[in-house]
């Protein structure tokens, strides 16, 4: 492992003003997306989708320091011939893989889930390296309900993490760590807070354990924020305040960056929160966005599967990548989102 190239990498990808497009949805996620804008979701109309937001320059060159891709998509090429990677990289952002296979039932722990993809990684990941990958992404997932999350779902799942993360690093790639506690529930804040904790603790643990490098990988969490079917919505400085004291308390310095998730939030939430909390000032990494919704609602919709909205769905995608690159920095203004509407 040559640690200094994969920190290097790292800080690419948090570049302040830039963060990082989650367009990894698996199969069966970009169906659920493309029904909802009565899109068939062909390999054909995946790969155009995805084509037109790659191809959106000013975004991807300015705000867009790397693109998390699925499988199907890595390997796909433009409708011109051109590996839908090389746009990705002639417009200077840095392609990444996901590299879960999704999740499975825990057994003994009902509604609990643990992410898998394990077997066979170290290969998969030299075929993604050689296709032009520099960092990866698995994503185990934590649900807060009556009773749960439970101490084996918490352990396994921070377990998984870190060995792809070690996988990841022997591989010359830059793992993301991402242990989203889901916002599904009707739990308040407190609660995402105390479980979010007790989440990162486990998961760094074990980060340490399995010896990976610090410095070399990225965190994707949550926000401290309620559930959306808790009646105690949370205001924008409380979700950033509690969000900034439990990531002091819980990621080491050493850690060169933090992506979020946006994980349900609405595209407007996701830029506010992420902006408050930058605006806090003075924390050790660079904190920036790695979303998948809170960045494609917008173009999905725009686009709705007709080439000749391709200027409009690019049109919006620039505008919320634009927007979170101003939070990135703190310096986004609710205005701003007015302005250009
Ligand atoms: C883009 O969605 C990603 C893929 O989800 P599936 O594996 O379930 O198809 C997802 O991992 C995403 O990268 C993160 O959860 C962040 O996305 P959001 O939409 O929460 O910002």
């Amino acid at each position: 492992m040559n640690l200094a190239d994969l920190n290097k990498v790292a800080l690419a990808m948090v570049t302040p003003g830039k963060g990082i497009l989650a367009a990894d949805e698996s199969t069966g996620t970009i169906k659920k997306r493309f029904d909802a804008i009565k899109v068939e979701s062909t390999e054909d109309n995946r790969r155009d989708y995805r084509e037109m937001l790659f191809r959106s320059q000013e975004a991807m060159s300015k705000y867009i320091s790397g693109v998390i891709l699925y499988d199907e998509t890595i390997w796909q090429n433009a409708k011109d011939g051109t590996p839908l990677v090389k746009l990705i990289e002639q417009a200077g952002s840095i392609p990444g893989i996901k590299v879960d296979e999704g999740t499975q039932a825990l057994p003994n722990c009902p509604g609990e889930l643990v992410t898998v993809g394990l077997d066979k990684l170290a290969e998969r990941l030299k075929k993604y390296y050689e296709r032009g990958a520099r960092f990866a992404k698995w994503r185990a997932v934590i649900d807060i309900g009556s009773g749960i999350p439970s101490m084996t779902a918490i352990h396994v799942n921070a377990h998984a993490l870190a060995r792809y993360a070690a996988l990841c690093q022997a591989a010359q790639i830059v793992p993301i760590v991402e242990p989203e506690v889901l916002m599904d529930g009707d739990h308040d804040i407190d609660r995402c807070y105390e479980v979010t904790g007790r989440v990162l603790n486990k998961t760094f643990q074990e980060l340490r354990v399995q010896r990976v490098a610090l410095e070399g990988m990225i965190l994707k969490p949550n926000m401290v924020i309620a559930g959306k079917k808790s009646g105690k919505q949370a205001g924008v400085q409380d979700v950033a305040e509690k969000t900034v004291r439990l990531l002091k308390a819980c990621v080491p310095a050493a850690v060169p960056g933090i992506a979020f998730l946006s994980g349900g939030q609405s595209d407007e939430e996701a830029t506010a929160h992420l902006n408050a909390i930058n605006a806090i000032g003075n924390l050790p990494w660079k904190i920036t966005f790695s979303y998948g919704r809170a960045l494609q609602a917008a173009p999905q919709k725009a686009w709705s599967g007709k080439s000749e909205n391709v200027p409009a769905g690019q049109r919006a995608f620039i505008h919320r990548a634009h927007m979170n690159g101003l939070a990135s920095t703190g310096k986004w203004a609710a205005d701003l989102e007015k302005k250009a509407a």
